[in-house]
This record gives structure tokens, sequence and C-alpha cells, in this order.
């Protein structure tokens, strides 16, 4: 029903990329990314404007999640109404904040989101409440660690009910502790550390908005990290140089 979520259920690592509004994601969401990141916090996206991109993507491998550009129910809302397969929040920072962000992105009466009608994203349903039911169950719920707070609440955090990911904003999270974009050093490895060890311990995901540059992805995985984006532009160079390579003239 919906792919991205089985992907991290079943305990696999899910990769996205990030897309910016002069960007084709038709083309980016068959390339074989597990999902494609719209971000109305930190790029010239409006939430408003996502519906023609993520209506491009429908039948795609990749599900679009959306990045709100803060905890706020208007803002999850649109992100859904939009086609939205799961949602990502800013600043997570206690067990409330997490609960306020499920209930606004599940109907009645698991949450109060506002209903729009059936699009067919989800597929179809016999009964009302079926759809109703699926969205509840199906929707990828990503809150983002990156505060001193947030660390200190992060079991509480992990365990509200539909929460899928513990997602590390690397650079927020950096700053807070003091260690601005040190990547490398202790200091921020070991919270990561106890990020990926609290998301083991309840059954969900860690993730990282995105590997830092310069270090290894398989370098997070192996410290049990399953969800992060990577930049698709050198990608898409190589595969295009590879290709023109391989043509005689
Ligand atoms: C962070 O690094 O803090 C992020 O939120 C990524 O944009
Ligand atoms: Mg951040």
């Amino acid at each position: 029903m919906n792919a991205i979520k089985q992907t991290i259920t079943s305990g696999k690592t899910a990769i996205g990329t990030t897309a910016g509004p002069n960007i084709d994601v038709s083309v980016l969401a068959d390339a074989g990314f597990d999902f494609i990141l719209f971000d109305t916090q930190h790029s010239p996206y409006e939430i408003k404007q996502l519906a023609p991109p993520v209506q491009a993507m429908r039948g795609k491998k990749a599900a679009p999640l959306v990045r709100v550009a803060a905890n706020q129910a208007d803002q999850i809302c649109f992100a859904l109404d939009a086609g939205a397969r799961g949602i990502i929040a800013p600043m997570i920072n206690t067990r409330a904040e997490a609960e306020a962000m499920v209930r606004s992105c599940r109907y009645y009466p698991l949450g109060n989101r506002s209903n729009a009608g059936v699009r067919g994203e989800w597929g179809e349903f016999p009964k009302y409440r079926d759809y109703l039911d699926t969205v509840n169950k199906e929707l990828v719920i990503v809150p983002m660690i990156e505060t001193r707070q947030a660390l200190e609440n992060l079991d509480a955090i992990a365990s509200v009910p539909g929460v899928d990911v513990l997602l590390i904003g690397p650079s927020d999270l950096s700053i807070e502790l003091d260690v601005p974009l040190d990547y490398a050093c202790d200091t921020y490895q070991r919270a990561l550390d106890k990020i990926a060890a609290t998301a083991a311990k309840h059954g969900i995901a860690a993730g990282m908005y995105f590997i830092p540059p310069g270090m290894e992805p398989n370098f997070f995985v192996d410290k049990g990290f399953k969800f992060f984006t990577m930049p698709w532009g050198p990608w898409a160079a190589t595969g295009i140089q590879n290709a023109i390579a391989g043509i005689k003239r």
C-alpha cells in the first residue's frame, strides 16, 4: 500500500534525495530512490506548490515525503492534501510535540486530521472507513531530533505510537551540541549512537537528514542508520558521462 512504509518497517535501508522546484521529479522518482523529499523549511518550495510535483510521482517507485516548516496542523494538512506519503517535522523536542504531530497526521479516532476526499493515491476502497484506517496505518511519520532537549526526551518521543523514524538534523544537532558541523567528533558521534540505540530499542528506524559531505554512507549504515538522503547531482553526472563514453565518436 505504501512501499516506503514497508521498507522502513521491514528494517531495510531507505535512501532518498531532495528535489527543488526546478527539477523534473518524475525522472528522479524512477531513478531507484525509495523516496523524494520535498523540503518546505529550508528550500524555496512553498507548501501549497507541492500538489503538481507530488502528483507527477504517482505510480513511480519513489514515495513523496514532505518536510513541513514547523510542527503545525495546517502545514501537515497541506502536505497530506498534496499527496505526501510521509511527513517529516523539524524540532520535535518532547513527547507532547511528537503526539501532536501524530494526531495531525491521522484521521479520527487516532487523530484530528481534516478530510479532503479520496483521490486514488491509496487505492480503491469499498468503504470510506477502510480508506481512513489504511491511511492512518500506512502514513510514514518522521519527527526530527535536532536539539539537546530532544536527546533528553528520546525515549519518550520514540515510544509515541505512530512514530516510524527518529530523524537527525545533522547541522542543527551539531550546533546544539556546541560542535558546529564537526560531524566526526566524539560528542556528535556519541549522540548518534544514543539515537540509533533508542530507535532500535523501540523497534523503529534511526535516520539522518543527509550524510555529511565527505563521509561514507556505509559508516552510518553500520552504526544502525536506515534512512537518509543523498545528493543526486554527482550520480546523475557520472551516469551521463558513462553513457556518453560508451558511444563511439
Ligand atoms: C539539519 O541539518 O539540521 C537539517 O534540518 C537538515 O536540513
Ligand atoms: Mg534542522
